[in-house]
């Protein structure tokens, strides 16, 4: 069978076929090693998009903290909002090690210019959403990252493998919420019910367009950055819920969902793409609010970022002073 490096044409160069014979053998891209420009640039847009959902991601939860409906709830949805946050950090971090820095990718998602996933633009009017995003949200998050462990840049398969195991306290959580809700009066069942009318869908948008309109799909896959398509890690997600909405005593609102013997996994019916773009083309219901919100706190954050900046100037200043006087 011919190598990916074979097909190279005779004046690739070494860098590049060195490239090539890494991606090839599964072993990781570090910083510091030569990778084409294109490969670096998907990463980029990628790793950055991802931070940015974590970021915005924060917002539908943060507003259910005042009201989370006891103490020990609030201490649980709390700890989950520092979580994304930690992993925005975690992210952008990553990110920086391509070349672009955190203040790029700020201007770039406060300049609306930036895409975050579209899940984050959906309203959380009632605290069922707390338990649908958790269940579904989350837990499409688990099964498309997962996967991303072993992107092949090292620094963002890294990043996720502490990300996973947070996300997985934060599908449980999500279930537990859901549980609690549906073993509760007719009227907190109803709840449940219809936050899982309303997340699933878009839940299921999360994993990108289908394979055959997925224009990144390809090369990523080729990369080694992407393990599954976007339709498989999708079906993957449905499978694995199934059963658990039968835990739930939750029904999935789609009514062509049915197990195809002879494919061995479950029918899906027809998602709504022109909701999708929609809400990509930033038309959604909260694509305005969230990024309004996001505009604001980076606002409101201004004083304490120049704060620690002044103060990392002065430690520096110290140091070098005081290694003149050592010298
Ligand atoms: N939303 O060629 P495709 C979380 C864009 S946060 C918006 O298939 P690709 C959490 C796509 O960017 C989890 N845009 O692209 C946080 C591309 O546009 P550009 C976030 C989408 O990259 C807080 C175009 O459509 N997860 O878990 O190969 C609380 C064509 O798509 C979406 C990640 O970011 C979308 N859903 O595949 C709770 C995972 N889908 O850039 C939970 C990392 C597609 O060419 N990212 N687009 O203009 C990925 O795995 C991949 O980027 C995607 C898309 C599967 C999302």
């Amino acid at each position: 069978m011919t190598t990916p490096a074979e097909l190279l044409p005779d004046e690739a160069s070494a860098e590049e076929r060195r490239f090539t014979e890494l991606i090839e053998a599964d072993s990781r891209v570090e910083p510091r090693d030569w990778m084409p420009a294109a490969y670096r640039k998907t990463l980029i847009r990628q790793m950055s998009q991802h931070a940015h959902s974590e970021i915005i991601g924060m917002q539908p939860e943060s507003n259910w903290i005042t009201r989370a409906p006891s103490l020990k709830r609030k201490a649980i949805l709390m700890a989950k909002v520092q979580d994304e946050a930690g992993h925005g950090l975690y992210l952008y971090s990553a990110t920086q090690t391509l070349g672009i820095t955190r203040d790029e990718m700020m201007d770039q998602l406060i300049a609306g210019k930036a895409r975050y996933s579209s899940i984050f633009n959906y309203p959380t009017p009632t605290w069922a959403d707390m338990g649908a995003i958790g269940w579904l949200v989350d837990g499409a998050a688990i099964c498309n990252q997962v996967p991303l462990c072993r992107a092949s840049y090292a620094p963002y398969g890294r990043a996720m493998v502490r990300i996973c195991k947070e996300e997985s306290f934060h599908q449980r959580q999500g279930f537990e919420i859901l549980l609690e809700l549906m073993h509760g009066t007719d009227a907190q069942k109803r709840m449940a019910q219809d936050a899982v009318d309303r997340w699933y869908w878009p839940s299921l948008m999360m994993f990108g367009p289908p394979d055959d309109d997925s224009p990144n799909s390809a090369q990523s896959m080729a990369w080694k950055i992407k393990r599954f398509s976007n339709d498989e890690l999708r079906q993957r997600f449905v499978s694995m819920l199934v059963p658990q909405a039968e835990v739930l005593g939750v029904t999935l609102p789609d009514p062509d969902l049915r197990w195809n013997e002879e494919r061995g996994e479950y029918d899906l019916g027809e998602i709504d793409w022109t909701e999708f773009h929609e809400v990509l083309a930033g038309r959604g219901p909260c694509n305005a609010l969230r990024l309004q919100r996001r505009r604001d706190a980076h606002e409101e954050g201004r004083w304490v970022r120049e704060a620690a900046a002044a103060y990392a100037k002065r430690v520096a200043e110290r140091e070098t002073e005081s290694e003149a006087v050592a010298s």
